[in-house]
């Protein structure tokens, strides 16, 4: 499954963050349970289920029209300046990271607790720094590995810069970099490998990062933030979220006081709730800060590094193209994430390795006609794989 990692300074808002993807939430899956362990946990993407464009009756696995799909959440340990160099949890935090495919980067952007996290007064920190300070830990993290093992590929490559850079690429498989990124980073820094200082390594770690590991700023606590502090987060590519308000209403819709599905713009009281005055003080107060940036942005911000940092599409494999159900009648049974640019065989090894060996064709669900092996899949399709194998 899919993993995203949140990091960030102590107290920017991480486990609220969490918590609020995490809450088991009955009406949009089934899972009793979200945590895999303390600090992993499913969490849900919401795309725009194909059955009301296509008027199909009977669908069961999406809320209105709105389809939530699985992906792993993975809350890790505050991060505190010199991390790199085994500060506070430090490399267990890192390696964290590393197993992660991307990277949404918590910051208090109300900029009311300083670099280690301690409260300080309102707008006293520049959240730019902490912003700052990550990619630099991570950078350094990086170069710390890439150091371990410079000495002795300089060596045995013997003066070929190719393969230095090879031997490289298998040294950073474990963070899934590989050659041709080292390549490319290595011109775009234009330093020489071999003979590179380290603040050379230290410049070709940022770009490594930049290009291995996609990062989304949370510009959390926007609901006490300034908007000049929001305005320099977003010049960056941050999303405004309010963690702390999600959580409140994904706890306040469990508890059938409110309606609301992750990723609305507003909500609503349910039928017949009886709101506490201090509960419609607090929503009151959520709802002029979800007003102001279009909810609260937690659910935003996941969509958005899944489907358009990582690069996701979202389809659905059916075995009756006339009825898009499986064998047992389900109506679109399953979403599958994949990367764009997959193709139906690949799609085919998705469902099951045996069916994928046994690929034989493809039909696209909305033309019932086969489509080429060589496709590029696109969001929203629904494909009857034809294997040999069944
Ligand atoms: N005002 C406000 N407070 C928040 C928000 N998100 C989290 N907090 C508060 O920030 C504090 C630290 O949150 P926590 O999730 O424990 O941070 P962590 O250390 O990064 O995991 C808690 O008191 C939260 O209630 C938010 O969006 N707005
Ligand atoms: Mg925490």
């Amino acid at each position: 499954m899919l993993q995203i990692a949140l990091a960030g300074k102590p107290n920017c808002g991480k486990s609220t963050f969490y918590k609020s993807l995490t809450l088991a939430n009955v009406d949009i899956a089934n899972y009793p349970f979200t945590t895999v362990n303390p600090n992993k946990g499913v969490a849900y993407v919401r795309t725009t289920c194909p059955c009301r464009e296509l008027g199909i009756e009977g669908c069961t696995e999406c809320v209105d029209g709105n389809r939530f799909i699985p992906i792993e959440l993975i809350d890790v340990a505050g991060l505190v300046p010199d991390a790199h160099l085994g500060r506070g949890l430090g490399n267990q935090f890192l390696d964290t990271l590393r197993e992660a495919d991307a990277i949404i980067q918590v910051v208090d952007a109300s900029g009311s607790t300083d670099a280690e996290g301690n409260p300080v007064d309102l707008g006293a920190r520049d959240p730019i720094e902490d912003v700052e300070f990550l990619r630099y830990e991570f950078a350094m993290w990086m170069a710390g590995i890439v150091e371990k093992h410079r000495a002795k590929l300089v060596r045995q490559a013997q003066g070929k810069e190719q393969v230095l850079i090879d031997l490289l690429g298998e040294a950073l498989a474990g963070l899934r970099i590989d050659a041709i990124q080292i390549r490319e980073a290595v011109d775009e820094c234009g330093i020489n490998l071999a003979k590179a200082t380290p603040e050379d390594i230290e410049k070709l770690c940022e770009v490594l990062l930049r290009v291995s590991k996609p990062m989304i700023i949370a510009a959390n606590k926007a609901d006490l933030a300034s908007d000049e502090n929001i305005g320099a987060l977003q010049a960056l590519g941050a999303v405004p979220t309010i963690a702390a308000g999600e959580l409140a209403l994904k706890t306040a819709s469990q508890a059938k006081l409110l309606k609301y599905l992750p990723g609305d713009a507003t909500f609503a009281p349910a039928e017949g709730a009886k709101l506490s005055a201090p509960q419609i003080k607090a929503l009151t107060k959520i709802a002029e800060t979800m007003k102001k940036y279009g909810g609260t942005g937690v659910q935003t911000i996941l969509n958005r590094i899944v489907f358009d940092e990582i690069g996701m599409i979202v389809v659905y494999p059916v075995e009756d193209e006339n009825k898009f159900c499986n064998a047992k009648g389900q109506v679109l049974p399953d979403a599958f994430l994949m990367p764009v640019g997959s193709t139906p065989k690949e799609m085919a090894f998705r469902v099951h390795t045996d069916i994928g060996k046994g690929f034989l064709y493809a039909v696209d669900a909305r033309t019932k006609m086969r489509i080429k092996d060589t496709t590029e899949l696109k969001t929203g399709d629904i494909i009857r794989i034809v294997s040999a194998a069944k």
